[in-house]
């Protein structure tokens, strides 16, 4: 006999046949283009067919499914802005974010390995690369026989970049890097990094390091409680020697992995999105079919009140991403617009994720639903790729022309 009522059944057998459809309270669908509604079905069925099903098994293993690299190149996850001449798919920034809510709908995790390939690995080689590095590099990143990671972050150096030390040498014929990197998503398994290093001057460049070069290595962290299905290590680089071919030549500076971060964070901004309407969506779901009291507990105020501020945060957060990704389409967007846009979204697809769980009662705490898991996810996100306060400070400066920084 089941030991569940028939309400909690009904509302598992929901979550397993992945029925989620996107909230749009302000018809926000209509600023859309056709081929905006297209990538959205094919890679929602994707996200159904490829992730919802394992996603909490993988989560709960702490397993990242390496062969997933593949599946998001087949379907043109990977690279979507880069020209297509490099294998990219030629894409706007809406379909561009798009792509990122879609995939993080399913997992964060997911999406990490998505916007660090791209953003984070074949922007820099396409942006600041030489044109041999471009033809190497790219078609294999967007294919996902490649897999790629970035490595900014540094034991002693997180909020504060400019401060790395892992640095080169020049000697002659080749660069030689040491150093190390920690927090690195795809590092364990990834092919490729694109590593932040100092030269001799102290000017920050990027270098292109393989897996397999001697003394370069990819110890995995383990024991995380976010982000589970998506592989995060060092980067250790033991007197690394690095052809010279393989030093990006198009910009130097703490500004060019910044140029970076701006792509990734804009992509974040859509994704957490994402993570907030699966939580809201399964609320909605469950309240309606859970029975207390006599009555679906979607009957009571205080859970409609939850609702209600759960859809308000998400249709002012879709506007906000619509409108930044035109200006992006437009080259108009500014750091301190995607930083306002990434801060908000991620603390409000944390706040929609614990108020969600709220209504899933206990229901809410078991890898049933997808609640816990993006809840956990999201303490991630909004730490990396700036933390909630830098964002606040990078809007600070903004506003008063001082940086409160240091
Ligand atoms: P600051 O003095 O402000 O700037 C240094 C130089 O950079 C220039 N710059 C930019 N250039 C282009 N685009 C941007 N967005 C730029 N922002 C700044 C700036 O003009 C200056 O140029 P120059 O020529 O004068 O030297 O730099 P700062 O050292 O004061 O730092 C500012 C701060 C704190 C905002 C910055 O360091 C920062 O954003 N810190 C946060 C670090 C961070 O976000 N790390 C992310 C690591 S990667 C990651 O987390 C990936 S997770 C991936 C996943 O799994 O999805
Ligand atoms: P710290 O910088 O030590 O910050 C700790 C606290 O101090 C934060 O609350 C912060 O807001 C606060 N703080 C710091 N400075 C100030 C200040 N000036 N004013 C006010 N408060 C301040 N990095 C990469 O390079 N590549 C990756 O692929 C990558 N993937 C990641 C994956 C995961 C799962 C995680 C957790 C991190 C990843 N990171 C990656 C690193 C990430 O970008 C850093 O964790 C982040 O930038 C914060 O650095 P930190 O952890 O050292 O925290």
């Amino acid at each position: 006999m089941s030991t569940v009522t028939p309400s909690v059944a009904r509302a598992k057998k929901s979550l397993k046949q992945d029925v989620y459809d996107h909230p749009d309270f302000y018809q926000i669908d209509s600023l859309l283009t056709d081929e905006h509604k297209l990538i959205r079905t094919s890679i929602r069925d994707f996200v159904k067919k490829e992730i919802s099903p394992f996603i909490e098994d993988w989560a709960q293993r702490a397993h990242f499914p390496f062969e997933i690299a593949k599946k998001f190149g087949e379907i043109g996850a990977f690279g979507p802005t880069i020209p297509q001449e490099y294998g990219g798919g030629g894409l706007d920034y809406i379909s561009y974010g798009i792509l990122m809510q879609e995939i993080e709908r399913g997992d964060s995790g997911m999406r990490s390995t998505a916007s660090v390939q791209g953003s984070l690995v074949m922007y820099p080689i396409y942006k600041f690369g030489s044109e041999p590095q471009r033809k190497k590099y790219l078609p294999k990143l967007a294919s996902g026989e490649w897999l790629g990671c970035f490595g900014l972050t540094e034991p002693d150096h997180g909020s504060n970049p400019s401060g790395m030390v892992t640095h080169f040498k020049d000697l002659g014929d080749h660069y030689l890097l040491n150093g190390a990197k920690m927090w690195i998503s795809n590092s364990p398994k990834a092919d490729v990094a694109v590593v932040w290093a100092k030269d001799e001057k102290g000017r920050i460049h990027g270098l292109i390091v393989e897996r397999g070069m001697p003394g370069f290595s990819t110890p995995e962290t383990h024991g995380k409680w976010s982000l589970r299905a998506s592989a995060t290590g060092e980067l250790v680089f033991d007197n690394v020697k690095v052809p010279k071919e393989n030093i990006l030549p198009g910009k130097s500076g703490l500004g060019a992995p910044l140029m970076c971060l701006d792509s990734a964070r804009y992509g974040i901004a859509w994704g957490a999105l994402g993570a907030a309407m699966d939580c809201y969506e399964s609320a909605r779901r469950y309240a309606a079919e859970r029975i207390q009291f006599g009555k679906p507990i979607g009957s009571f105020q205080l859970v409609q009140k939850k609702l209600s501020e759960m859809l308000t945060e998400i249709t002012k957060a879709q506007l906000l991403v619509w409108r930044l990704g035109t200006l992006m389409n437009e080259g108009k967007a500014t750091t301190p617009q995607i930083s306002l846009a990434k801060r908000n979204n991620v603390q409000i697809a944390l706040e929609i994720a614990r108020e969600a769980r709220q209504i899933h009662g206990g229901m809410g705490i078991t890898g049933e639903y997808s609640i816990m898991r993006h809840m956990m996810n999201l303490e991630s996100v909004v730490t990396y790729e700036g933390t909630h306060d830098i964002h606040l400070l990078i809007l600070g400066n903004e506003i008063t022309g001082i940086p409160a920084f240091t």
